[in-house]
């Protein structure tokens, strides 16, 4: 078993053991464990065939995982698991992905209702019954009904870098077919959208249909939708996400790249621009509409320019002013990866972070960054070991012995500082003001009234050392909704006050989001791009932050880690 797919049985235990309301050190430590292996570079599989190695030597898994490690790899389960689901069953997982309900209520929905799926969760809030139990009330069934038709509606997409990861896997698996000319992702991975409903891969070349026949047969296939002579979709992987690849001659690539592309918004709006220009566009090609001849097929740089536009960036392509923007030559130079000099969001063992700060920077330094920002929790995430104001002091200390250890990369000091509930800062303006870079983040009291979380930002925005708002909105994708408040105000104020805009990289996060950012930029506001690193593979999740911030028409100038260190530290008021 991957260890992809061992993680998620020991997610799912403890998620099962929370419900069953168990001791919470031992369901730490299988998430705990579950987050070690998800991260570890080798199978557990092949430490465990191995009699010359002990899975107890990786920090993090102790004899009793090690023990339950054994018995996945024996038989697909193990006893715990078995216990649970004995208990409960599979569907009950699912209730807890259902907003405002947790653990504790699910269990007292299980017990006294016997609820134990979302149709039958649904069915008991049409029908009243969750008031009359205990500590709940008509307000929550229908905050839990809004919430099982949101979960509905995100149900079957996928986080954007679980679909790229898919994609590269089956190009490398596709790019040994002999005769293979080009193997594209397309559609809404390669608009770089934050989720993915399916994946689609187009292939050209006398080899595609080879390629055809191979990609059927790949060992995640669980499921073949459909094969025909151009075209065959699979199940992939036990995740089900659908796969899509399309063999095409290379003759017409640009045109069927273009279509597949989309969004369908966009294609839909260029072919009325198409018809208006006597013109018909199709997954073929751009051609006259008298007489039919051919316009242009092979490249959409070619199709583009035909139509009198610009060729434009998949990113743009949501039908959103980029076509105007095209004609008139004013498209924006959008920010590119290898633009980005520096990440200033980063977690170490210090608190949350699975890595030293020496594994950290080394890191950072192996991509080729100027400088970074170290950047751990304050006390108020307990949870997650954040520092007090003396401990901050001091790690900056050690955090400045680093900046002088001869790297060559500027290594700074930093926090991410909690906002508590009334928007002070979680530590006091003397430790703050010790610090090169202040984060500010909402990581409590998510759920507050538009009015009272948009004062606390705004209230937050006022200390004279914050330098950055991290993840403004607090989303967690295909999981977790902004907390509402007034966006064009907090931007407005970020402005004025220059602190700058987080676009944070995580894949479950992706916040801002583009819609976000380029309100923010038309209020004034400039952006770090940042991965909020908790291990030094999580750097290389910059790809999607940078995705984002085109995705929101941003360019190099509106980002601030895209500027060189002495820029940046000049704007960052730091001597
Ligand atoms: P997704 O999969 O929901 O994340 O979003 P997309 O954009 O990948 O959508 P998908 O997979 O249904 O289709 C891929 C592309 O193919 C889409 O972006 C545009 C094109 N396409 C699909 N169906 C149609 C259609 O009915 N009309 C047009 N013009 N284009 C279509
Ligand atoms: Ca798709
Ligand atoms: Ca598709
Ligand atoms: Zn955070």
């Amino acid at each position: 078993m991957e260890n992809r797919a061992i993680a998620h049985l020991l997610y799912e235990t403890a998620d099962l053991m929370e419900v069953a309301g168990e001791d919470s050190f031992r369901i730490r430590s299988y998430r705990t464990a579950a987050g070690v292996i998800e991260g570890h570079p080798e199978s557990m599989a092949s430490i465990l065939k191995n009699p010359e190695r002990k899975v107890t030597d990786i920090p993090g898994i102790g004899k009793g995982i090690a023990a339950v490690l054994v018995e996945i790899e024996q038989r697909g389960s193990f006893e715990r698991r078995d216990e649970m689901l004995e208990k409960y069953p599979e569907s009950a997982l699912e209730l807890l992905k259902i907003q405002g309900l947790g653990p504790k209520s699910i269990r007292v929905l299980f017990e006294q209702l016997h609820i134990t799926s979302i149709d039958s969760l649904e069915r008991a809030c049409r029908e009243q019954k969750l008031r009359e139990l205990p500590r709940m009330g008509a307000k929550l069934e229908e905050k839990v009904l809004r919430s099982i038709a949101a979960y509905r509606q995100r149900q079957g997409r996928f986080l954007l870098n679980f679909a790229q990861r898919a994609a590269d896997e089956l190009t490398e698996y596709l790019s040994t077919v002999e005769g293979i000319e080009k193997i594209t992702p397309a559609g809404s991975l390669r608009r770089g959208k934050e989720t993915v409903g399916d994946l689609d891969l187009l292939v050209t070349g006398v080899g595609a249909p080879a390629a055809l026949e191979k990609f059927v047969v790949h060992p995640k296939v669980e499921e073949i939708l459909g094969k025909g002579e151009n075209k065959a979709s699979v199940r992939f992987g036990h995740e089900g996400l659908q796969v899509d690849l399309r063999a095409l001659g290379s003759e017409s690539y640009g045109a069927a790249l273009q279509y597949f592309t989309g969004s369908k918004e966009h294609s839909v709006a260029l072919r009325q621009r198409a018809l208006k220009m006597g013109l018909t566009l199709n997954e073929y090609g751009l051609s006259k509409v008298d007489g039919g001849e051919i316009v242009a097929r092979k490249t959409e740089e070619e199709i583009y320019e035909a139509l009198g536009l610009a060729w434009i960036p998949p990113e743009l392509r949501e039908n959103s002013g980029e076509i105007e923007a095209a004609a008139a030559r004013k498209l924006p130079k959008l920010v590119e990866q290898s633009q980005i000099r520096g990440d200033l969001h980063m977690h170490t063992t210090e608190s949350d972070g699975r890595a030293t700060l020496e594994e950290m920077v080394e890191a950072a330094h192996a991509l080729g960054y100027e400088y970074v920002a170290i950047t751990d929790h304050s006390k108020a995430l307990a949870m997650a070991n954040g520092m007090d104001e003396k401990r901050a002091v001091a790690f900056a200390h050690k955090v400045r012995e680093m900046d002088q250890s001869g790297f060559g990369l500027r290594v700074f000091s930093g926090i991410e500082c909690d906002i508590k509930r009334d928007g002070e800062m979680d530590l006091d303006n003397d430790a703050l003001g010790e610090l090169d870079f202040v984060i500010g983040s909402v990581h409590s009291y998510m759920n507050l009234e538009a009015a009272e979380m948009t004062d606390r930002l705004m209230r937050a925005l006022e200390c004279p050392h914050i330098k950055m708002l991290g993840h403004p909105t607090g989303r967690l994708l295909l999981n977790r909704d902004p907390y509402p408040f007034d966006f064009d105000l907090i931007a407005t104020e970020a402005a004025r006050r220059k602190v700058y805009l987080e676009i944070n990289s995580s894949p479950e996060r992706l916040d801002l989001t583009a819609s976000h950012i380029r309100a923010a930029k038309a209020k004034g506001c400039k952006f770090v791009i940042n991965t909020d690193a908790h291990h030094p593979k999580h750097l290389a999740n910059m790809q999607y932050g940078v995705r984002m911030a085109r995705r929101g028409w941003l360019e190099a100038s509106d980002v601030l880690n895209a500027l060189p260190v002495h820029e940046f530290a000049r704007l960052i008021d730091l001597k």
